[in-house]
């Protein structure tokens, strides 16, 4: 008898542009993840990414952070579309909206982000000006569990590029950019593999996965 894999699925939120979610689509693709990506969220009905999501059939939906007066209404209105999809992970890919406590306590375990640096160093926004104005040589993008304290949840994987002093903040950004595709898809399918979770606030990858 063939073992199938479970079947997981996966919510992704995006702000902008969504190469990351992307990178992510095309992974579990090409690599036939046993995975559903239920839908693509954006709170910002102009993000780009939507336009992808739709060319491939992947449900999309909008939670305009502008419709509502605050940031608890915000998270709830935005928790209520994901959870109507029961996703098993959700994905900050690019998602530029802060999340209350509640929201993050609510998928604690099952909320990654990609972040483009190397944290603990530049969390927050800016990071590829951050880091030509600290004068660093390594720079990089960080995988992350979700915590409520903003970009300092525990760390899934990194990876580094050096700074080189032609660089500009678009040249730096583009640089780290290759890299994120390369490793979120990565941490996203262990995820997907059960190869990667939280326990007690340490972050446990199985020795069978894969490395970035
Ligand atoms: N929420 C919590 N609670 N914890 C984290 O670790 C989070 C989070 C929400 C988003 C992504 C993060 C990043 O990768 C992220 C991590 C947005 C801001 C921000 O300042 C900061 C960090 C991140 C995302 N957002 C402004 C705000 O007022 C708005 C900025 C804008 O719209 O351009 O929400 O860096
Ligand atoms: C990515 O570089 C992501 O790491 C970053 O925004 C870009 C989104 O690109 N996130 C942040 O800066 C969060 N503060 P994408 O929409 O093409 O994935």
């Amino acid at each position: 008898m063939v073992k199938m894999p479970t079947m997981r699925s996966i919510v992704i939120l995006i702000s902008g542009r969504g190469s990351n979610m992307e990178a992510i689509v095309r992974a579990a693709q090409t690599e036939n993840w046993p995975v559903s990506i239920a839908a693509v969220i954006s709170n910002r009905s102009d993000s780009p990414g939507l336009d992808f999501a739709r060319q491939q059939g992947i449900a999309t939906a909008v939670v305009a952070n502008r419709d509502y007066s605050s940031r608890e209404q915000f998270d709830e209105a935005l928790r209520t579309s994901i959870d109507g999809f029961s996703p098993d992970l959700v994905v900050l890919a690019g998602f530029l909206r802060i999340l209350t406590t509640p929201f993050v306590d609510h998928y604690a375990g099952r909320l990654l982000n990609i972040h483009p640096s190397l944290l603990p160093s530049f969390p927050g926004m800016a990071t590829h000006r951050q880091a030509l104005a600290a004068g660093v040589k390594l720079h990089g993008a960080t995988v992350h569990f979700v915590t409520p304290d903003l970009d300092h949840g525990p760390i899934v994987a990194q990876a580094a590029v050096p700074v080189l002093d032609t660089d500009s903040e678009d040249t730096l950004a583009a640089r780290v950019l290759e890299q994120e595709h390369r490793i979120f898809p990565r941490a996203v399918r262990w995820f997907i593999e059960g190869k990667l979770s939280l326990n007690a606030g340490r972050v446990r990858i199985d020795a069978s996965a894969e490395q970035v």
